[in-house]
């Protein structure tokens, strides 16, 4: 029941970032195929509303969001260390990089560059989904998206540029798998991707050890299944609210947690837990039964709501 299950897709290089952190944990976990597009019921049944992907789910706690997930990856299975060397801060701050500045110019390239050979239902989906990308210039801004992917990509090849292995040291951790998912993004999806990068003389020796750290143990299951595991084992007890709050809730307050930037569903609970890192709602759902929903603070909007 402890053996993690990911709810994800092959193609998406947010579930990558996740793929390889229990790759690096070499962690045997199990694997949930999602749609690439709503309506994903099996995963929303226990989400209560939030679509994007990936979602970790360990017993009938259900982790939203990559940055999320790797602090509850590490609290839970501590060694090898997301954060070798102490360099936890730093490792996490640099999602605010990854996640958005690096990863928005080569999402909007992956995107121009393919929409002709992709299925409309994917097209229509991620126009209304990715706020950030302007579909009606996304063929004109092709030359632009490139710079500003390959000024970020230069960053990584800059701070290899002394020899070292990987990007804070000798050892493998967070900050590479950050710095990572954006450049394996590229490279499955963008035709010119290895002519772009080739002018990087530490990269591609760099991306050849991230690919060796592999996925870790992974086995496959049904989303009935998963949808049952949730439905027979209980949440575990929340971190408790924090008196302190900016936001002066209480434990039990109806609130609704959604995403400050884009897919903003709200998924609404009662609150369990709220820390300066954490935020968890209790929901119960018709089929995954009781379940608690937890996001981090940063990037989440979190609203008391009346009944
Ligand atoms: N902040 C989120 C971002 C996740 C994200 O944007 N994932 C993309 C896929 S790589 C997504 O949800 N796309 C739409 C979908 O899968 O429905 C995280 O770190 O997990």
């Amino acid at each position: 029941m402890n053996t993690p299950i990911l709810h994800h897709f092959d193609l998406s290089p947010f579930a990558e970032k996740v793929r390889l952190m229990l790759g690096l944990k070499r962690l045997a976990w199990r694997s949930v195929e999602i749609p690439l597009v709503m309506p994903k019921p099996d995963l929303t049944a226990l989400t209560g509303g939030y679509r994007k992907t990936p979602v970790l789910q360990i017993g009938a706690d259900i982790y939203c969001d990559t940055r999320l997930i790797a602090t509850e990856l590490e609290r839970r299975f501590p060694e090898p260390s997301l954060f070798p060397d102490g360099q936890q801060g730093l490792s996490l701050a640099l999602c605010a990089w990854s996640d958005r500045a690096f990863f928005e110019p080569g999402a909007g390239l992956s995107m121009g560059m393919n929409r002709n050979g992709l299925p409309k239902a994917i097209i229509d989906d991620r126009k209304a989904f990715f706020n950030f990308m302007d579909f009606d210039r996304l063929e004109v801004d092709l030359p632009h998206l490139t710079t500003q992917l390959l000024a970020h990509a230069d960053l990584v090849d800059q701070q290899l540029a002394d020899g070292r292995p990987h990007l804070l040291g000798a050892v493998p951790g967070l900050a590479d798998i950050n710095a990572y998912f954006p450049v394996w993004m590229i490279r499955s999806n963008v035709p010119t991707a290895a002519a772009l990068l080739q002018r990087f003389r530490h990269l591609g020796a760099w991306e050849e050890r991230m690919r060796a750290i592999g996925h870790g143990d992974r086995t496959p299951l049904g989303s009935d299944a998963a949808l049952a595991e949730a439905h027979s084992t209980g949440p575990l007890p929340g971190a408790g609210v924090d008196p302190a709050d900016a936001l002066g809730l209480g434990a039990g307050d109806l609130v609704q947690v959604t995403p400050d930037d884009y897919g903003r569903i709200p998924v609404t609970g009662t609150l369990v837990t709220l820390q300066l890192r954490e935020v968890a709602i209790r929901r119960i759902d018709p089929r995954a039964g009781e379940v608690v929903v937890h996001f981090p603070r940063m990037g989440y909007r979190v609203e008391r709501i009346t009944a």
